[in-house]
């Protein structure tokens, strides 16, 4: 194809189109290190929300299925950031032609994956069972811009899993679309149709991970699949059924909670967090209508600020404007009446 910039296979490819933050070798093998975020993103299909902007940008370039395509055809990358309870994922992708399978057929799962259509696969406890056909130790999500499907296997072959994810696609540029989506995270207790209870995430918790793309441009066959590990085997299209292949997510960044004395004998909580140069402080005692000082330290015992605060609710939550002070160790003291409370904290 003159003309084109073709690229070239695993390994050496020039990302030239796309910026990618941090080490190619780690990409090859799927790992990436997902920031934690107090500032959720808008899931609205546009990766312009300000919390996006502490992510890295990792490649979707291995060639799953097909052949190496210019850029023009194709291009992907995603980002991944984590709160409590669910983890937020941008993907980008340019694709030259979006064909994604028609609206209104009756069967919106089987075919899914021969039209432009993103996966997700989430391993929750990094078990890396080479055969998860027929249980939930790890989902392999199927997405076009409606429908969540994913091929278990066995009798119930395809099923719908919608609300695990939030979702949303936005074309904004003419030939680039961003898929934002918020994912619930289920453990291999999962059974469907029943009332499941996604898992809380922590730091440092690793999961096993990939992302793919099936790119259509023409007919009712997908042309290629690009996922964003290198996979070594002959066939590479096996991480549906084969939790082995996946890459790795590893949950990073919630420094917040470290208690450094707390007064037991009267019922209190604090609760202090910090993100995009923003401290937030989250009290709470059964007195009502105290005042509560907040204070914040430097690592030297040096006082930053002092607040006081009156607690109209037995809950008081208060953000501060910490984006002048440097990264760090701080530690922020509570005090009402007698009760003190002190954390540490790691303001980024
Ligand atoms: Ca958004
Ligand atoms: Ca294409
Ligand atoms: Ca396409």
């Amino acid at each position: 194809m003159p003309g084109l910039q073709i690229r070239i296979l695993v390994g050496l490819i020039a990302l030239s189109q796309l910026t990618i933050a941090g080490d190619h070798n780690q990409y090859l093998q799927g790992y990436y290190e997902a920031r934690f975020t107090v500032t959720i993103p808008v899931i609205d299909g546009n990766g312009n929300d300000t919390c996006w902007n502490k992510a890295d940008w990792a490649p979707i370039d291995q060639v799953w299925i097909g052949n190496a395509v210019s850029e023009t055809d194709y291009s992907g990358r995603f980002k991944v950031l984590w709160a409590s309870d669910r983890i937020y994922l941008l993907i980008q992708i340019v694709d030259d032609s979006l064909h994604i399978q028609p609206t209104g057929i009756a069967d919106v799962c089987s075919n899914i994956y021969n039209y432009d259509c993103t996966e997700i696969f989430i391993d929750e406890n990094h078990s890396r069972d080479a055969n998860y056909t027929g249980t939930y130790k790890a989902i392999a999500y199927h997405m076009d811009t409606t429908h969540v499907c994913y091929y278990i296997g066995g009798a119930p072959g395809w099923v719908r899993l919608d609300d695990h994810l939030k979702y949303k696609m936005q074309r904004v540029a003419p030939h680039t679309f961003e898929y934002e989506y918020e994912l619930k995270v289920f453990d291999d207790t999962y059974v469907d149709g029943s009332v499941n209870t996604p898992v809380q995430l922590t730091n440092e918790k690793l999961l096993g991970w990939s992302v793919a793309y099936n790119d259509n441009d023409l007919g009712s066959t997908r042309q290629n699949m690009f996922g964003s590990k290198l996979i070594e085997e002959a066939d590479k299209n096996i991480s549906y059924y084969n939790a082995s292949a996946f890459g790795e997510l590893k949950l990073v960044g919630n420094y917040v909670t470290s208690v450094i004395s707390q007064e037991l004998w009267v019922p209190s909580d604090l609760s202090v967090r910090s993100d995009e140069g923003k401290l937030q402080v989250t009290y709470s005692s059964d007195h009502i209508k105290a005042a509560v000082v907040i204070q914040l330290f430097d690592v030297f015992g040096r006082q930053l600020f002092s607040v006081t605060e009156n607690k109209s609710e037995s809950k008081l939550e208060k953000d501060f404007n910490v984006s002048h002070l440097s990264k760090g160790i701080y530690i922020v003291r509570v005090t009402e009446g007698a009760i003190s409370n002190n954390e540490k904290i790691y303001l980024w």
